[in-house]
């Protein structure tokens, strides 16, 4: 792995105020040479401060603070705009409650040597799930199997939140342009990448249930992911029946000429 190339990893944070210090640490020392960016929604419970208030982070933990809860997708946006125009060349993404181990970091770096999209996967050989309720387990793995079924993107995990891109990958899957506002976020990149022809390698990891805090999932995330992977295939199978009348129509009139 390259020691040169700038590195970053984004982590979205609300209310995470017991969570924050121990995954900055843990960060930290898993991956030294990897730069932060928390984005944090104005946390009422001053998750904020706690990074901004210590010095020990220095130049490599930086804060984006926006101004009211606007949910994951636009937090990352923001995150990854910053990354973008700070010219990082790799960026990750993880969440604030040490459900996505920070100690394999490195190994999603590290598949970026050989991919443009490294997904943190549950669902490969080496990958599991620890501490989850049961609930949150069939929910995890329907939606895999939907998305699956609906866009079939190949990914084992296509709804994982925890990955790495080339910023390069990052552009072409135009990232900024996506209006997901929950995890919806999290299963258009996949889908995106894969269908614009990128290199998505899935790399095990073991997802372990939050033990402090509180989750955000909620109705209305699960019901827009649901809504919104079934408006993309929608509008993939109208997009390409249009073009397939209007390339008949060009072959048509070529050989008619
Ligand atoms: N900035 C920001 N972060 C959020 C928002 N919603 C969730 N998060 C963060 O996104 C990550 C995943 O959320 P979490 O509640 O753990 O979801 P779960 O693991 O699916 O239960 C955590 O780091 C949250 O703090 C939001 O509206 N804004
Ligand atoms: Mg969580």
């Amino acid at each position: 792995m390259n020691p040169l190339v700038r590195r970053l990893v984004v982590i979205p944070t609300y209310e995470e105020a017991e969570n924050i210090r121990a995954v900055l640490d843990a960060v930290r020392s898993a991956a030294p040479y990897v730069d932060v960016l928390v984005v944090d929604d104005n946390s009422p419970d001053g998750t904020a401060d706690l990074v901004r208030a210590d010095p020990a982070y220095g130049e490599h933990v930086h804060l984006l603070s926006r101004s009211g809860k606007e949910g994951l997708g636009a937090a990352y946006r923001a995150g990854f705009a910053w990354a973008l125009e700070q010219r990082y060349q790799q960026v990750a993404q993880m969440d604030a409650d040490l459900s996505h181990p920070p100690g394999r970091l490195p190994a999603l770096f590290a598949a970026l040597d050989v991919a443009d999209v490294a997904v943190g996967s549950r669902y490969v050989s080496g990958g599991g799930v620890r501490n989850w309720s049961w609930s949150r387990r069939v929910i995890s793995r329907g939606g895999n199997l939907y998305v699956g079924l609906v866009l079939g993107t190949g990914v084992h995990d296509a709804t994982a939140g925890y990955k790495a891109f080339r910023a390069s990958a990052l552009e072409e899957i135009d990232v900024l342009a996506s209006s997901s506002t929950g995890y919806a976020f999290q299963i258009e990149n996949t889908w995106r990448a894969t269908r614009r022809g990128l290199d998505v390698v899935e790399v095990p990891i073991t997802f372990t249930d939050r033990t402090s805090g509180t989750s955000k999932m909620s109705g209305s995330i699960a019901r827009e992911a649901l809504l919104r992977v079934l408006v993309w295939r929608w509008r993939e199978l109208r997009d390409r029946s249009t073009h397939g009348r209007s390339s008949s129509r060009r072959a048509r009139s070529s050989s008619a000429a």
